[in-house]
């Protein structure tokens, strides 16, 4: 099908009698016929990402875009009288928590968009990220029963199913393809667990709860499953086009691990290799070090998968001879590098009972990277340190980046026509030209600021329709979207709020210049604390929301069910970007990205991707503060007491409205709870464990100061465009040319 034949195909639509969904599908239906007409048949050599999560978003105006055929799509549904932004109410397909499911799409719509043959798999969730209610403040989570609306962009391959084993338990795995469009098309393959009603659960849910043993044996099987169908399919397609030598398997295939979940990948491999092709253990694990490599993105020891032993050989009695093997083999070569016992112990994939993923990973990948520079600084000298001792050359790092094409062209059609018209429109292939806007700052101000209102007017309606808040026109826009979790810090954005608050009642706070505070996130489900916060931050809003002394002055919203779609109406329509978490543990952050390419200026930490934003765009174009990853460590060295940090009235007043009753927690005692965690410690950790109240007085002193600069319209519009200005480097095409070029060598 040629674009003449879809254009006439469309017209030909009698779209005045559907309703939004058939619609939806029968459009989509059409696109996929165009795209996937024109796809290619596979490179040579492929690259392959293996994630539990691609966080897509809706796919329709993005697929249309890139397929060359929105603004017809558009014009001609417009000519029937139907607005196209109708698609809006079909729900995004949210197969992924946050940044890291984030990335992995921005990395296939950057393969696909640069011409790199690099595909992924994944777990074709029944259900994605739940769908956040918010009641009585409370966070509480429905099913998010995506596929009801159909699932056009998917195509099932029934014939290509496999079988997947374990010890007690056959599974079919169904791949669905998703073509990725760009200058290629490539292929997202998401595998459906079919058969029995325990085998159909493995893919029913993303992250199931994991606090009991049936949880943790579920996700088990969720990680293996996917692994195995993908490593399965590579293995049985080189014997197809090139028989039996798996000395060349490497050459035609290059896996990249996201994060541990995929890892058992490794052990997959080397099983199949020497139980179903009769290679030798040494060369089967020969194979594999060429073939994967793995990226961490996170610190927090909660979130590296480590796996009980026992279990895994009760689940998966062969890959636990396998692992058992290669623990055998690690604890030689290391042994026979000379490491220490405690060396060994910290390197291995074995200690105590457990298996864990990251010590495989580091073993045998044959790169291990960081996302940000100060992230991967942090593993090579602390959380992975003793294995870059010895391996020094298998580490790099390769800052992450986000798709210009979804959170630029797509999310701010305006901005980029504004850009068009400075620079013209190179940069929407060639991403780097976005540079060339440092030279005519100065003279786009005032139509900057007259798009960043109307996009500010644009994220106040949708406001208004979703959460009933009303945001008066051109109110300075404060937001803070993310996972909730203590490390990143809402708490203390919410106390800060609240500070800003009782300053403008009792006068301390003068000229504050109106502004809103937005919020979205929303919380693992069994995290007590992170919903506690969620609660908090409702109470608050509530309380200044109605507040008539201070209405035309401050508003606070927290929006329910943030999510991709969300986000690109709010990273368009912000000015200030709060990136606080606790210096040293945001591995990368890819949200600050986004809101610097639309030109908002951080407010942050000296944290991950953070500090390579500020040193592109200036330090004096973006507002920084709080404590540094070694004001960090010696705090620690030395004993940290929050209670001296509250001396001060303003941060105390703040802070015990968790326990004066100035808010209500519904009697559960969750606000008390929080205030222990900061003051006396809570659960495993000792009293305000992220440094909260260390670096509450400096954030207020920050947030302040953006609001006086935002008295002077005309130079903080400069900040803002510096930012977009400077943002090329943050695009997901430059990383993917990196692990294209330097890990992948596609
Ligand atoms: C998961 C969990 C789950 C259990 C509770 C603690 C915890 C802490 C962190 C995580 C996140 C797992 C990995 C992840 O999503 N990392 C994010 O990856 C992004 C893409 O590289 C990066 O930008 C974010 O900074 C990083 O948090």
């Amino acid at each position: 099908m040629d674009k003449t034949q879809f254009t006439l195909k469309l017209k030909e639509l009698d779209a005045k009698n559907k309703n939004v969904i058939d619609l939806y599908n029968e459009i989509s239906a059409l696109a996929m016929e165009f795209g996937t007409d024109k796809a290619e048949k596979s490179a040579r050599r492929n690259a392959y990402y293996l994630s539990m999560e691609f966080l897509i978003g809706r796919s329709f105006y993005n697929n249309l875009m890139e397929l060359g055929l929105l603004q017809e799509t558009k014009e001609i549904l417009a000519d029937k009288g139907i607005d196209i932004n109708v698609f809006e109410e079909i729900e995004d397909a949210a197969l992924g928590n946050g940044g890291l499911g984030r990335l992995a799409a921005c990395f296939l719509d950057s393969a696909a968009g640069l011409g790199l043959p690099l595909h992924g798999y994944g777990i074709r969730y029944k259900y994605g990220l739940f769908s956040q209610a918010i009641q009585n403040g409370f966070q509480v989570e429905l099913p998010d029963d995506w596929q009801r609306f159909g699932d056009p962009w998917s195509i099932r391959r029934e014939d290509e199913k496999r079988l997947i084993k374990f010890a007690d338990m056959e599974v079919a795995a169904v791949p669905y393809d998703m073509p990725v469009f760009g200058k290629r098309t490539n292929n997202l393959r998401l595998w459906q667990a079919e058969g029995s009603e325990e085998a159909q659960k493995i893919s029913e849910y993303l992250y199931p709860a994991d606090d009991t043993e049936e949880g943790k044996i579920l996700r088990l099987r969720q990680e293996y499953f996917f692994s195995a169908a993908a490593v399965g399919e590579l293995v049985e397609k080189h014997v197809k086009n090139h028989g039996t030598d798996f000395n060349s398997f490497p050459s035609y295939n290059t896996i990249q691990l996201n994060d541990t979940h995929p890892v058992l990948a490794i052990a997959e491999l080397v099983r199949i290799l020497t139980a179903d092709y009769k290679i030798g253990f040494e060369n089967a694990l020969g194979v594999a070090e060429k073939t994967f490599s793995y990226t961490n993105h996170t610190v927090m020891p909660e979130a590296l998968e480590c796996w009980n032993a026992e279990i895994v050989k009760k689940i998966l009695p062969d890959v636990y001879s396998v692992l058992i093997e290669i623990h055998r083999k690690q604890t030689q070569d290391l042994t026979n590098l000379g490491c220490s016992d405690k060396e060994i112990s910290e390197m291995s994939l074995y200690s105590s009972g457990s298996f864990s993923m990251a010590n495989l990973a580091v073993y045998v990948g044959k790169t291990v990277n960081g996302v940000a520079q100060l992230h991967t600084e942090i593993l090579k000298n602390s959380l992975f340190k003793t294995a870059y001792k010895y391996f020094p050359d298998k580490f790099e790092n390769k800052t992450n980046g986000i798709t210009q094409r979804r959170w630029l062209m797509l999310c701010n059609n305006e901005l980029s026509a504004l850009i068009d018209g400075a620079i013209g429109k190179g940069w929407r292939d060639n991403v780097s030209e976005l540079e060339k806007l440092n030279g005519c700052i100065e003279q786009i101000t005032e139509s900057f600021t007259a798009v960043k209102s109307q996009k500010k007017k644009q994220l106040f309606d949708y406001i208004k329709k979703c959460e009933g808040v009303e945001i008066p026109d051109n109110f300075l826009v404060y937001s803070q979207v993310k996972r909730l979790h203590e490390y990143k810090r809402q708490l203390m954005t919410a106390f800060a709020v609240l500070e800003i608050y009782y300053g403008i009642k009792n006068g301390t706070v003068k000229n504050f210049i109106p502004s809103v505070f937005i919020f979205g996130a929303k919380s693992a489900p069994g995290y007590k604390r992170a919903k506690a916060i969620i609660k908090f931050i409702n109470e608050i809003a509530d309380k200044i929301n109605s507040d008539v002394q201070t209405n035309n002055l401050l508003k606070v919203v927290f929006v329910h069910n943030y999510n991709v779609s969300y986000a690109e109406k709010i990273v368009a329509g912000t000015d200030v970007s709060l990136q606080v978490s606790t210096a040293g543990l945001e591995a990368s952050g890819t949200g600050n990205m986004k809101f610097m390419m639309n030109g908002a200026v951080t407010c942050g930490t000296m944290d991950g991707a953070n500090i390579e934003i500020v040193e592109k765009a200036g330090f004096e174009n973006n507002y920084i503060f709080g404590a540094t990853v070694e004001d960090i460590e010696k705090l620690k060295r030395e004993g940290y007491s929050p209670l001296n940090y509250l001396s001060k009235p303003e941060h105390r007043k703040a802070v015990e409205t968790l326990t004066d009753g100035t808010f209500s927690d519904n009697g559960t005692g969750c606000f008390k709870d929080l205030y222990n965690s900061l003051t006396v410690g809570a659960s495993w950790h000792g009293a305000d464990n992220y440094f909260v109240l260390y670096d509450l007085e400096s954030y207020v002193n920050a947030l302040l100061t953006i609001n006086r600069d935002y008295n002077d319209k005309k130079k903080f519009a400069i900040k803002q465009l510096k930012n977009t200005a400077n943002s090329a480097y943050f695009s997901s095409d430059r990383t993917i040319k990196e692990y294209a070029e330097q890990i992948w060598k596609i």
